[in-house]
């Protein structure tokens, strides 16, 4: 029988994932497990535990307890933030990961889901249509951290066969829960801005192409992924995710289509190196031919959708 533990369930990825989780398995058979003592309404439809990931002997028993067959481990500090406490970035990104992967070695978890994201790459990737397997120099602390647990999932793989899976992560875009300290965050932030205020003013310039997704194809890729037999999941690091790529002036001429008079200012901060180093777009051909990925969302219906359901009372 089927039984999830999602770590990190209260962030952006983690409260739409276990919803989802939820409705395909049953809302007893997940279990949201984050560092809040108290969880969000959204996640009050099943169990919760408070819970650190860096709390190494808490995290083991109770794993050890519960037996969850699968682990989605999303706790993690994001690019932007994770500049400004490097250490801590560090250890959040990299000790809970050992955790996991080490319990999976010893046989009390099934299958492993952790993410990486397209920060893996540096400013020596060939940043249009960015290959799957390509010259990897990231340089920021989050990219550092993400490109290293990618390769100690494909060594768990490879030396223990801990069935372990990994997605490259483009910038997420979603109204349910705001996303918390990455470089991509503009193009969620803008939503908020552009319903409250008919103006948004991007910390990116307006030529930083960056590659996107909306959740919902998100959450389905992870879920596909995670579902997907054994046999097929050939690349055992992590795979590329196209999404949908565009500039904050494309994403802003978008919004004003939908919004008259809406206007657009830049003001790019230490955020536009990070989206500098980043790729433009993605080629997940891989993706595709392994487990059969196919993205649904493009610009202009994610703009409708999020232009219809963000809550600017949530905008402090
Ligand atoms: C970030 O901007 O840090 C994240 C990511 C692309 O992984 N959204």
């Amino acid at each position: 029988m089927k039984k999830v533990l999602v770590i990190g369930a209260g962030g952006q990825i983690g409260t739409e994932l276990v919803i989802e989780l939820r409705k395909r398995f049953g809302n007893e058979q997940v279990i949201a497990a984050d560092v809040k003592d108290e969880c969000s309404e959204a996640l009050k439809t099943g169990p919760y535990v408070k819970m650190d990931v860096l709390d190494k002997e808490f995290v083991r028993s109770y794993i050890q307890e519960e037996k969850p067959t699968d682990v989605y481990l999303l706790a993690a500090l994001l690019s932007a933030t994770a500049e400004k406490h490097p250490e801590f970035a560090w250890r959040l990104n990299m000790e809970g990961l050992f955790t996991i992967l080490d319990l999976a070695k010893e046989g009390y978890i099934q299958k492993i889901f952790w993410p990486s994201s397209i920060a893996v790459f540096g400013p020596t990737t060939p940043r249009d249509f960015t290959p799957q397997y390509t010259v990897m120099e990231p340089t920021t602390i989050y990219g550092i951290s993400k490109l290293a647990g990618e390769r100690w999932c494909e060594y768990y793989f490879n030396k223990f066969g801990v069935d372990v899976r990994s997605i490259r992560y483009p910038g997420l875009i979603s109204y349910t829960s705001l996303p918390g300290g990455g470089t991509t965050d503009y193009a969620v932030d803008i939503f908020y801005h552009a319903k409250k205020t008919n103006s948004y003013t991007s910390f990116l310039n307006e030529e930083s192409a960056l590659p996107m997704m909306y959740m919902e194809d998100a959450i389905r890729a992870t879920i596909e992924l995670m579902e997907a037999p054994k046999e097929n999941v050939k690349i055992r690091s992590s795979y590329n995710l196209a999404g949908i790529s565009f500039t904050p002036k494309q994403l802003g001429d978008a919004i004003a289509n939908e919004k008259d008079g809406f206007k657009m200012h830049y003001a790019p901060d230490f955020r536009q190196a990070i989206a500098d180093s980043w790729p433009k777009s993605i080629d997940d051909t891989s993706a595709q031919n392994d487990w059969g990925w196919k993205m649904k969302y493009d610009l202009t219906e994610m703009v409708k959708t999020m232009l219809e359901n963000v809550d600017i009372s949530k905008l402090n």
